[in-house]
């Protein structure tokens, strides 16, 4: 989805073969009409270029930064290092099942900290959902939408509940 509003999330990720995964997050927040904006920039490849983005970020707008990268997935922790808005990181899988990008991100060492989600689509997923959740402290009509999020979510875990006991 196209959106005109000047984004407030952005979902960074180190490689565009990234996106595949990424888009998961992308998804969620048009469904709840936060514009987001996407963003391919490696801390390894093109590091002045994650500098500039992150530095830049806050006052573009940017309220909360997604950060996703396999490998050693050092993204989410460049960018946190250039900027005090929150950097959620999710691990992607681009070999050793996601366990090298996992140890990568969640292991930040004090005084820069970065959240870590799941490793693969269920991190991207919930990245934007947090996102969510921390625009929602300041945004009623968007609390609102996420709690109905939640509670159609639980009426389907109830709906296959009922269907199972129907076996
Ligand atoms: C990371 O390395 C990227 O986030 C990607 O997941 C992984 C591999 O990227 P490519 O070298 O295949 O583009 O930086």
């Amino acid at each position: 989805m196209e959106s005109n509003k000047k984004p407030v999330v952005a979902i960074v990720m180190g490689s565009h073969k990234d996106y595949e995964v990424m888009e998961e997050a992308k998804e969620v927040l048009d469904d709840f009409g936060v514009p987001s904006e996407l963003v391919v920039c490696s801390a390894h490849r093109t590091p002045a270029d994650a500098q500039a983005f992150a530095q830049g970020a806050a006052s573009r707008g940017i309220k909360v930064i997604i950060a996703g990268a396999g490998k050693a997935a050092h993204l989410p922790g460049v960018i946190a290092s250039w900027t005090t808005l929150p950097v959620i990181g999710v691990p992607l899988d681009a070999g050793m099942f996601g366990i090298d990008a996992l140890l990568s991100i969640v292991q930040m060492p004090a005084g820069v900290p970065v959240g870590c989600m799941a490793v693969g689509k269920s991190g991207a997923k919930n990245a934007a959902l947090y996102a969510v959740a921390m625009l929602a402290l300041t945004d009623g009509e968007l609390a609102d939408k996420l709690k109905q999020f939640r509670e159609k979510q639980a009426a389907e875990v109830r709906k296959k509940s009922a269907e199972l006991k129907e076996k």
